[in-house]
């Protein structure tokens, strides 16, 4: 993507698109790390001469490089199931309040830290130097340089959300060696500039630098939430949906733990409170199994559904890996003894549901454990596109949704950028930026939350 940013403009467009497809091998689900490195080089020479380059990817995977700076085969995808069973016995030596409480984060099976431990007595670990995650793997790439970002660290488990510093005592208790990280970088730092031969691959002149952004994905999408004020949610949507706030200090509280909220870091001492919901995975791993029908068309049948007749819980991790979506979403519908959607129609309205309904409680929960009370709710991603989402998420929170921008990752990513070469202000100067330039829409809610709080509470009983 290519952004250009004005005293009183913002503009972004894309440049080239690649598929990001996991390799299925007898080990494992691997990521195709240099055929994405391929497409980001394709990418640049697409943009032609930029001014500054940001990097940012999905969350807490990582690349192990050996003593001379070498990758250690594909990175492994956090939807494969070496994870399976691992918290808990990390649990037995760092009980998981403990580790709540340290780190913030919640039980989720793919936290680099489980990852690591899942690993521990394998040839590519026991050989490793080097750990970068995703983004930092392709900055070191295009610059020669190595550096752990910190949005992005704080996915790890291993960043003590309150000093925004490494957990040496997490780290030191499980084993963890920290000197595998590069130093800890932040938003804005420079990251280098792009080496000769990137230069002589894409065309570009140089020097071209490279700017440290926001280099988690989420963290650049929450950065770009058009927000005015503190009184806002927000639901970044797309694979996944992370809902929640913008807050200035974690919440670090056992029943903040037993909800399973994350403290994520964001960007200027901002903590990215939220919990991860399932999102349009679900629905794209029905479309893949249905041959890939016309998303419109079945958007328009699925809006013709009766509306929550069957939910299943969005949040729950059984959804995680690929394959069988249909058939896992009509098993559990049956398993809660609720009707069982069968047509593609039925299932993406269930899912759809689902969705808004895993929508509803994370706001509502967000509000109640912070102590932050909102008044609407800003959706940003690739699900904005999606209105009948739009417009169930506000009927079930029974709140406003500002949807926009669509690439909220993008916008942000690049917002730092400019921020960092002098173009824009604070992290209030560019809201304010993106409310006067991206188009967003506004959908009201409709009709009362009393079916939605009951389907809530079904889906809890059963
Ligand atoms: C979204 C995201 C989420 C993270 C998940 C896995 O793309 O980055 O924030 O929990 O992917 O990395």
């Amino acid at each position: 993507m290519v952004g250009r940013v004005g005293a009183d403009s913002l503009e972004l467009s894309e440049a080239h698109r690649f598929p990001n497809r996991p390799v299925r091998v007898p080990e494992g689900l691997r990521w195709d790390i240099l055929a994405l490195y391929g497409g980001v080089l394709d990418g640049l020479r697409a943009a032609g001469q930029v001014d500054s380059v940001g990097i940012d990817s999905w969350a807490v995977d990582y690349g192990l490089l050996d003593g001379d700076g070498a990758l250690l085969g594909n990175p492994v995808h956090y939807r494969d199931s070496r994870t399976e069973g691992v918290a808990e016995k990390v649990w037995a030596t760092v009980p998981a309040e403990q580790l709540y409480a340290a780190t913030g984060l919640q039980h989720a099976p793919f936290n680099t830290l489980y990852q690591l431990l899942a690993a521990r007595e394998s040839a590519q670990l026991t050989h490793a130097e080097r750990l970068l995650l995703i983004p930092d793997l392709l900055s070191y790439w295009l610059t020669g340089e190595q550096g752990t970002e910190l949005t992005n660290a704080s996915t790890t488990q291993l960043i003590d959300p309150r000093t925004r510093e490494w957990s040496y005592d997490i780290a030191s208790r499980l084993g963890v060696d920290l000197s595998l990280f590069a130093p800890l970088r932040r938003p804005g730092d420079p990251a280098g500039v792009l080496l000769p031969e990137v230069l002589e691959e894409t065309g570009l002149r140089g020097p071209v630098p490279v700017t440290t952004v926001g280099s988690h994905d989420t963290a650049s999408a929450v950065a770009a939430v058009p927000a005015s004020g503190e009184r806002f949610a927000y639901i970044c949507t797309g694979t996944w949906s992370l809902a929640g706030l913008e807050l200035d200090a974690p919440v670090l509280t056992e029943e903040s733990r037993a909800a399973n909220f994350t403290n994520e870091l964001g960007l200027d001492g901002t903590v990215r409170y939220l919990r991860n919901i399932m999102g349009l995975w679900l629905l794209q791993e029905c479309v893949r199994a249905w041959g890939k029908p016309e998303l419109g068309g079945l958007l328009l049948e699925a809006a013709k559904v009766p509306a929550l007749r069957s939910v299943v819980d969005a949040g729950d991790a059984a959804f995680l890996a690929p394959g069988r979506m249909p058939e896992r979403i009509a098993e559990a519908c049956r398993a809660s003894g609720q009707p069982v959607p069968s047509s593609p129609a039925e299932i993406t309205r269930c899912i759809l549901d689902s969705l808004a309904l895993a929508h509803r409680r994370a706001v509502e929960d967000a509000q109640r454990l912070a102590g932050h009370p909102v008044d609407v709710v800003h959706v940003v991603g690739g699900g904005t596109r999606n209105a009948l989402l739009c417009q169930l998420t506000a009927d079930a929170c029974g709140l406003p949704v500002v949807a926009g921008p669509t690439e909220a990752a993008a916008l942000g990513n690049v917002l730092v950028q400019a921020r960092a070469h002098g173009l824009v202000g604070d992290l209030t100067g560019m809201r304010q930026l993106l409310t006067r330039t991206q188009p967003l829409t506004r959908y009201e809610p409709q009709g009362t939350t009393a079916p939605w709080r009951e389907s809530q509470d079904r889906l809890a009983g059963g």
